[in-house]
C-alpha cells in the first residue's frame, strides 16, 4: 500500500467538491449524462440555448461526436464580454516577461476586450472570414491570447504552432490547414536568448501559397526583413483599428481550433476541437480541479503552443473570469529561483507545471525555493507525463510546504481537458497516481490482447474511455477516416487513449505510459516516426529507427539507430550533422540524445522492425530481450548490443 495524503480538513471544508459531493456527482454524471451535462452547459452564455445535449456514436465506421449541437455561442464573448459589467477592471492577464527587470503587465478585462476587438478587426481587414484558418507562431506574450480570442470572435479557426518548431515544421502546418494568415512576432525572448520568429516565418512561407499573409507583432524591435504586400505590421495597424467587433454567432459544433499533435504513425495530425462542448469542459475542469475561486491568481506554466496552454492559460481561466498568468520565460532564467519568485511576486494561488521542470529544479537545491515567500500557494498541479515519487515528494514538501494538494492531471490534446485527477478537497492523494476519473468520464482497462474489459482490481492493461465527454476532439482535420482508425478501431466501441494504466486495490488509477510509438520528452509528445522520417530525409541515411529511453530529467530521451547509405562512413562530424539536421527538420525539442550506427536493424522475416528489441538495447536491459525467434538475422542484435551508444 502506498502512503496516502488526505486533504487537510480546512481544504476539504472550503473546496467546491468534497468526498461526498464527488461520489454523488460522479454517480449522477454516469447514471444520466444528458441531465448532468445539460446542467453544466449553463456555465457558458448561449446566444441560442441548446435543446439537445449529447449525440454520440462510437461505432467504428460511423463515429460522430456532437454536444449541444443546436446551441449557438461565441467563445470570446464568454471569455470577455460577459465579464465586463462585473469584472471590467479586474486583471484578466498578468504578463511576466522573460527578463525579470522588465515590468510585468496587468491587463484588465476591459483592456483585453479592446485589444481583442482590434485584433479581430485587423484580421477581418486581412480577409479572414468565418471558418478560415489562422496559424499562430508566437512568443508567450499577451498578443498570443489576443490572437486566439480574436479568431474566436470572428469565427476563424486558429492553429498554434509552438515557437520551438522549425521553419519546416511551421510550413507543413500552414499548408496542412490551408491557412490564410500567419501571426508571428519579430523575436521570441526566452531564457535570455531571442528566437528569430519572423525570420523562421519567412523561411516557412517560401514553401506556402503566395496568398498567405503575415501579421507581425513587435516584441523586441530587433531587425527583420519585410516583404511588401505580404507582411503587415500589427503595431501600426492597431493604432487605426476599431475596438468594436461584434462576436460571430457560432454553432456549438463549429471548430474553435486545430492543434497538431504527434501520433504513433505518420506525420502529426490536426486535432479538431469545437466551440460549445470544449468551452464547457475547459471552464468546468479549471474551476473544479484547481478549486478555483473568484480573485485567485492562477498560473499554468505551459506554452500556448500546447493544449495545456489553450485550456488552462486562456480558455478555462478566462471563461471563469479568472486572473491568469502568462510567463514568457523558462524555470531556470536568470536562475533556478524564477518560478518561485514569480509565485511570490504575483501572489499565485494555483501553480500548474510539468514534472520535467520539477526534476530539473529539484537538482539545484532547496534554497532557490525556500528563500521565496510561497504562502499564497493553495493548490499545486502537474501535467504532461507521469510524476516520479521523488519529484512528487519534493513538490509537496518543499514547494507546497505540506499544505497544498497536488492534482496530478492526466489528459491529452485529444481530450480537451482533464480526464483523471485527484480533486483537491475530495481525494487522499497517492504520489504518482492520477487517482479518479473526472465527472462523466468512464475509464476502462482492457486486456491488450483480447480487448476484453478487466473489471476486477488490481488490473493492468490499455486505457480506454467508454463514453464521450463534451471536451473530446471531434475529428482529425480533413481526415475523419484517420480519426476513426487511430482512436476507435483497435478496441471497438471505446475511445483508445494510447496509454497503459493500472488500477489498484482501491480502484485508483496509475498511468503507466504510452503503449504505442509515441515518446514523451520533457513533457513534449513526439512520434518516433517523425524523427525517423527526418533522419531518412538526409542524403546519407538509408534507414533509421527511433525509440525512447528513460532519462532522469526529461522523462524520456531520444535514441536513434541509423543505417548509412552504402559507401558512407560513420564519423563524429556526421553524428553532429544529423543532430543539427533533425533540429532543422523538426525543432530543438526533437534533438537526438544518442545516435548509434547500425549496420543492420533487427527485423522480422516479413521486414518489420522489432522495436521492442531496440528499446531494450537503448534502455541497456539486454538481459531480457524476450522472444527473438522471429528475427530474420539474429547477428544484427549482437552487433547493436556490442556497440551501444551512450553510457
Ligand atoms: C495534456 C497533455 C498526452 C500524453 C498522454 C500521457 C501523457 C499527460 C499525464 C501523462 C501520466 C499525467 N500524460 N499527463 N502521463 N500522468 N498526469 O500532456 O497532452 O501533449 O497530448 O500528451 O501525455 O501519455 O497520453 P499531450
Amino acid at each position: 500500500m502506498s502512503k496516502t495524503f488526505p486533504p487537510s480538513p480546512e481544504i476539504a471544508k472550503n473546496a467546491h467538491i468534497d468526498s461526498a459531493k464527488y461520489d454523488a456527482m460522479y454517480a449522477a454524471s454516469i447514471a444520466d449524462p444528458d441531465a448532468f451535462w445539460h446542467e453544466q452547459g449553463q456555465r457558458v452564455d448561449w446566444i441560442k440555448p441548446f435543446t439537445k445535449v449529447k449525440d454520440v456514436n462510437y461505432n467504428f465506421g460511423d463515429v460522430s461526436i456532437n454536444w449541444y449541437s443546436d446551441g449557438t455561442l461565441n467563445v470570446s464573448a464568454n471569455c470577455i464580454d460577459r465579464h465586463l459589467e462585473t469584472r471590467g477592471d479586474k486583471t484578466a492577464i498578468i504578463f511576466e516577461p522573460d527578463d525579470p527587470n522588465e515590468p510585468a503587465q496587468h491587463i484588465s478585462y476591459k483592456q483585453l476586450s479592446t485589444s481583442v476587438n482590434k485584433m479581430a478587426n485587423i484580421l477581418e481587414e486581412l480577409g479572414v472570414r468565418k471558418g478560415d484558418r489562422v496559424v499562430l507562431y508566437m512568443p508567450m506574450i499577451p498578443e498570443a491570447a489576443y490572437a486566439m480570442l480574436a479568431c474566436a470572435r470572428i469565427g476563424a479557426i486558429h492553429s498554434i504552432v509552438f515557437a520551438g518548431f522549425s521553419p519546416d515544421a511551421l510550413g507543413t502546418r500552414i499548408n496542412g490547414s490551408d491557412a490564410k494568415v500567419l501571426i508571428t512576432a519579430d523575436y521570441a525572448p526566452r531564457g535570455g536568448k531571442a528566437t528569430p520568429l519572423k525570420s523562421n516565418a519567412d523561411q516557412a512561407l517560401l514553401h506556402c501559397k503566395d496568398s498567405v499573409k503575415c501579421l507581425v507583432v513587435k516584441r523586441t524591435g530587433g531587425q527583420t526583413t519585410w516583404t511588401e504586400g505580404r507582411d503587415f505590421d500589427y503595431n501600426e495597424l492597431v493604432l487605426e483599428a476599431s475596438d468594436v467587433c461584434a462576436p460571430a454567432e457560432m454553432s456549438a459544433e463549429d471548430p474553435l481550433f486545430v492543434l497538431y499533435t504527434s501520433g504513433s504513425t505518420g506525420m502529426p495530425k490536426g486535432v479538431v476541437h469545437t466551440t460549445g462542448g470544449y468551452l464547457v469542459y475547459a471552464s468546468m475542469t479549471h474551476e473544479m480541479v484547481f478549486d478555483y475561486k473568484e480573485n485567485d491568481i492562477f498560473w499554468c506554466t505551459a506554452d500556448v503552443g500546447w493544449v495545456t496552454g489553450h485550456s488552462y492559460i486562456v480558455y478555462g481561466p478566462l471563461a471563469n473570469g479568472a486572473t491568469t498568468v502568462m510567463f514568457e520565460g523558462v524555470p531556470t532564467y536568470p536562475d533556478a529561483s524564477r518560478f518561485w519568485q514569480v509565485c511570490e511576486k504575483h501572489s499565485v494561488n494555483q501553480f500548474y507545471t510539468a514534472p520535467t521542470a520539477l526534476r530539473a529544479l529539484m537538482g539545484q537545491g532547496n534554497d532557490f525555493v525556500t528563500k521565496c515567500d510561497l504562502s499564497s500557494l493553495r493548490i499545486l498541479g502537474t501535467v504532461g507525463e507521469p510524476i516520479n515519487p521523488e519529484a512528487w515528494n519534493w513538490y509537496n514538501e518543499i514547494v507546497g510546504q505540506g499544505r497544498c494538494p497536488i492534482v496530478d492531471t492526466w489528459w491529452q490534446t485529444e481530450t480537451g481537458g482533464h480526464l483523471m485527477t485527484p480533486l483537491p478537497g475530495a481525494h487522499a492523494m497517492k504520489p504518482g497516481s492520477a487517482m479518479k476519473p473526472f465527472f462523466g468520464i468512464e475509464p476502462v482497462i482492457l486486456d491488450p490482447q483480447t480487448g476484453i474489459e478487466i473489471t476486477t482490481n488490481p488490473a493492468e492493461g490499455v486505457l480506454c474511455i467508454k463514453d464521450s465527454w463534451p471536451g473530446q476532439m471531434r475529428t482529425v482535420w480533413e481526415d475523419h477516416e484517420r480519426f476513426q482508425q487511430t482512436y476507435f478501431s483497435d478496441y471497438k466501441g471505446y475511445y483508445f487513449t494510447g496509454d497503459g494504466a493500472k488500477r489498484d486495490e482501491d480502484g485508483d488509477y496509475w498511468i503507466t505510459g504510452r503503449v504505442d510509438d509515441v515518446i514523451n520528452v520533457s513533457g513534449h509528445r513526439m512520434g518516433t516516426a517523425e524523427v525517423e522520417s527526418a533522419l531518412v530525409a538526409h542524403s546519407k541515411v538509408a534507414e533509421a529507427a527511433v525509440v525512447g529511453f528513460p532519462h532522469d530529467i526529461k522523462g524520456q530521451g531520444i535514441y536513434c539507430y541509423v543505417t548509412l547509405m552504402n559507401g558512407e562512413e560513420p564519423s563524429e562530424e556526421l553524428r553532429k550533422e544529423l543532430r543539427t539536421w533533425v533540429r532543422t527538420e523538426i525543432g530543438p525539442i526533437a534533438s537526438p540524445d544518442f545516435i548509434q550506427w547500425a549496420p543492420g536493424l533487427p527485423k522480422t522475416r516479413s521486414g518489420k522492425i522489432m522495436r521492442r528489441i531496440l528499446r531494450k538495447i537503448a534502455e541497456n536491459d539486454t538481459g531480457s530481450l524476450g522472444d527473438t525467434s522471429t528475427l530474420a538475422d539474429p547477428s544484427v542484435v549482437e552487433d547493436l548490443i556490442a556497440n551501444r551508444a551512450g553510457a
